[in-house]
């Protein structure tokens, strides 16, 4: 079946018809069988150009048959039509489509360029003919000025500059061979192209369709293309884009992480929050809880609190500790919602029954201040505590030496925990640890292993410790 272009232009990729004719094998090279093999979806190779540039011939010497038809005398390809070569995975191929050329009246021309227009954004490679022994390139200034000056669309062109044997001064040789002044003005030719067209010269090759002769080197090049656009292996979106696209959850929320974090791909938060939402929709719990950071947080969506704490209840409650922690920390807080301690309190404690050792420590800390709507409860404080510090989280360390040292006066316990969070860097434990030992506290007395830990805690900031310090100095003078 044919399809007309204009009947059904937008639907145009999904409906027309594909001929079973595949690309001349011996134009494609093992490696890029292989490497088109990782691909997974159809890449859609448009021809464009004016007419009688040679469209319908180049694809004809790709495909190695005269599929379809070229005429030298009037404007021919009136249809869109393809070719698809299927790659061995059975899951990607790639689709040269013909279409109408520009150039035959005014009329046409605007119906062509829209139907170009349609079609660019969906196009994996985009083919602009020219020919070798052009001059006037009025007409395609004009296409390229309406059609490619989106950098998104730029990056998919190739210029195939066609018709080499026709470029001065002729030879007949057999086969075809350029000359060596047909060289130096194919050369010039494709400089002048690339500077007209602000092309460079990488994208662009000459080739004839007539001749055959170096249209392998085109399809290489549209294959080069092809691979750096889609593959997975150099485009991670693509392990995931297809299953996402078609609703798998798992491969909705890999996508948004892709997005979220730039990972191989240019970081874009709309794109993230646009995946995240897919997968939180369909109830994915880490989904839920990066919606919920991307609207507390502003990224890809303005800022909204409500809807952050919307999203991070529904992965809560489906047992995320790290959203139960989120909940916890913003009525905590209490910077954007009024401050509940009470309901910090039960967000951490969930958290905090699942191992998440912040969430640990400030239970702990609720307990040794009672500032949960609870009384103070040294032994539930310690008992918090201690879960976290075993997982070396050093403000837990440190607190449990308070505590030791200043309600359970258990001064062998307090030295314990100081040195386990002072070896961690804590500042305000190196200047416990200071203290203990100038005070002679769990440890014997030494001025001179107190001055040490001062030192430690005063490079990181800790200001008690520079005033131990100082005393130290005044005292010698
Ligand atoms: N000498 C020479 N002639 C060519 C070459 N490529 C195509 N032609 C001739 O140019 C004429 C037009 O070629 P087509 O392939 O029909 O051009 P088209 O771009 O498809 O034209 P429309 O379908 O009208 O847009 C035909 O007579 C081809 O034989 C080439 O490399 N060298
Ligand atoms: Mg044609």
């Amino acid at each position: 079946m044919r399809i007309i272009y204009s009947d059904i232009i937008f639907e145009l990729f999904r409906h027309f018809s594909y001929q079973p004719y595949s690309i001349h094998i011996d134009h494609l090279s093992n490696t890029e069988i292989h490497e088109l093999n990782y691909i997974e979806e159809d890449a859609k190779i448009l021809f464009i150009g004016k007419t009688g540039y040679g469209k319908s011939s180049t694809l004809n010497s790709l495909i190695g048959k005269e599929c379809f038809k070229t005429s030298n005398v009037e404007s021919c390809t009136r249809v869109c039509e393809g070719a698809r070569y299927q790659f061995p995975n059975q899951q990607g191929s790639l689709t040269l489509i013909d279409l109408p050329g520009v150039g035959e009246s005014k009329q046409l021309d605007t119906e062509y360029t829209s139907l170009y227009e349609s079609l660019l954004s969906e196009a994996t490679v985009i083919v602009y003919l020219l020919r070798a022994d052009q001059r006037d390139f009025a007409i395609d200034e004009q296409v390229f000025g309406s059609l490619f000056s989106a950098n998104e669309i730029r990056k998919k062109l190739i210029i195939g500059v066609n018709g080499v044997d026709k470029i001065e001064p002729l030879n007949r040789r057999h086969p075809f061979v350029p000359t060596y002044e047909q060289h130096l003005n194919l050369d010039k030719k494709i400089n002048e192209i690339s500077s007209f067209f602000s092309i460079e010269r990488e994208a662009i090759i000459a080739y004839s369709a007539m001749e055959s002769w170096k249209t392998r080197d085109l399809l290489s090049l549209i294959t080069q293309k092809v691979v750096a656009l889609l593959s997975p292996k150099y485009n991670p979106e693509k392990r995931f884009e297809k299953r996402a696209k078609s609703g798998d959850r798992t491969a909705q929320y890999s996508l948004g992480l892709l997005y979220y974090f730039g990972d191989g791909v240019i970081q874009d938060y709309k794109n993230a929050f646009y995946w995240f939402e897919c997968a939180a929709q369909k109830g994915h719990m880490e989904a839920q809880n990066y919606l919920g950071d991307m609207f507390a947080n502003g990224q890809g969506i303005s800022k909204d609190i409500y809807h952050a704490i919307y999203w991070y209840k529904n992965s809560a409650n489906q047992g995320n500790p790290i959203s139960q922690f989120n909940l916890g920390l913003i009525y905590m807080e209490g910077k954007q919602v009024s401050q509940n301690n009470l309901e910090a309190f039960q967000w951490f404690l969930k958290a905090a029954i699942q191992g998440e050792v912040a969430a640990q420590h400030n239970i702990g800390y609720f307990y040794q201040y009672g500032t949960c709507g609870k009384d103070i409860d040294y032994d539930q404080s310690i008992n918090w505590y201690k879960k976290a510090a075993k997982e070396n989280y050093s403000s837990s360390q440190n607190n449990l030496g308070y505590i030791y040292e200043n309600e359970k006066k258990d001064y062998l316990q307090a030295f314990y925990w100081y040195k386990k969070a002072a070896d961690q860097d804590h500042k305000n434990a190196q200047f416990n640890l200071g203290r203990l030992f100038e005070e002679g506290k769990g440890v014997l007395q030494s001025t001179f292993a107190a001055k040490t830990w001062y030192k430690k805690a005063a490079r990181l900031g800790n200001k008690l410790a520079k005033e131990k310090l100082k005393e130290y100095q005044d005292e010698r003078m």
